[in-house]
């Protein structure tokens, strides 16, 4: 696995998610970790199926850290951040921030622009998705009449989020904290949308995560990424069947070619696909901020 140990002077490890690890920096007066602060690393690991694959892809941490920080700054006047700075040891080149420890919101906040994943599950079981109806006949990948809040638990690792309905988000947070997370997931998606439509890219859907900094409601993991949300590329946008994955379609095609039944350990990728889907990636950054890729 890459970087699953990471040993970072200065820095105690604290949690590992499937592709990004968490730190807290060690205050060298007390030698204790910093209550308030935490660094949160993104790996080049890439998952497919919910399988984290052997083979990691190079600059892909990088990436999306850049991306993400970028979205921060795109989003500033809607909703507040955690990131303190992206000025961090040199060991962790452009792939670690340091933020803000904020009191996390037992929510995962989703909001879907188009209809596809687990939303047209029960869209087609139920002709609702979060408890919200929907109108009849659509079909995977149609855009939906207007963005939906459709929240989920925060399942420990290994385990699937659960859809919720947004009365259990009511009754878990109140009424007008819940209220204010589902209107900025859903403005956040929609100000995603307004840029990225401009330059070739569909956001379908969007996972982020709130936390609180005293009452004040703050966006804080990582926002817009290929990793929490569906980037589709507009010129292939084709409803009714499963859409192109911006960044992983060669590694999805690369492992439907192979004898492979999803336990692990999923078969290595070859250098072409871990190259392509690079390349896909950095793609991605260029044409959402407009910046070129260094290196
Ligand atoms: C926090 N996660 C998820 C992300 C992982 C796990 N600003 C914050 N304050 C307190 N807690 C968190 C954050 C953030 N972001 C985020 N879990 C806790 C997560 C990345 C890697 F291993």
């Amino acid at each position: 696995m890459t970087d699953a140990q990471l040993d970072l002077p200065g820095y105690a490890h604290v949690y590992s998610g499937k592709v990004r690890d968490l730190y807290a920096p060690v205050d060298p007066a007390s030698g204790e970790p910093r209550p308030d602060r935490l660094l949160l690393v993104a790996s080049d690991r890439i998952s497919a199926y919910d399988f984290v694959l052997d083979t990691p892809i190079p600059d892909k941490g990088e990436v999306l850290t850049r991306l993400s920080l970028w979205w921060f700054a795109q989003l500033d006047d809607l909703v507040p951040n955690h990131v303190v700075t992206a000025d961090v040891p040199d060991a962790l080149r452009g792939r670690a921030v340091l933020v803000e420890r904020l009191d996390m919101l037992p929510v995962e906040c989703v909001a879907r622009a188009y209809l596809t994943g687990g939303g047209l599950g029960e869209y087609t079981a139920t002709g609702a998705v979060s408890g919200i109806p929907l109108p009849t006949g659509l079909v995977d990948g149609d855009r939906l009449p207007e963005p939906i809040f459709t929240p989920s638990t925060k399942a420990p690792m290994g385990e699937h989020d659960e859809p919720i309905p947004y009365s259990v988000v009511a009754g878990q947070l109140g009424e007008a904290l819940a209220g204010r997370v589902r209107d900025l997931t859903v403005a956040i998606l929609e100000r995603g949308n307004e840029i990225a439509a401009a330059r070739g890219i569909l956001l379908a859907d969007t996972k982020v995560e709130f936390g609180l900094r005293g009452d004040e409601v703050v966006l804080a993991d990582e926002v817009l990424t290929p990793d929490s949300s569906r980037f589709w590329p507009a010129d292939q946008y084709a409803p009714g069947r499963d859409q192109e994955s911006f960044d992983k379609q060669f590694v999805r095609n690369y492992l439907e070619s192979q004898p492979w039944n999803k336990t692990p350990p999923a078969p290595a990728l070859p250098d072409d696909v871990v190259q392509g889907t690079r390349r896909r990636y950095l793609e991605a950054y260029e044409l959402l901020t407009n910046r070129r890729w260094n290196s």
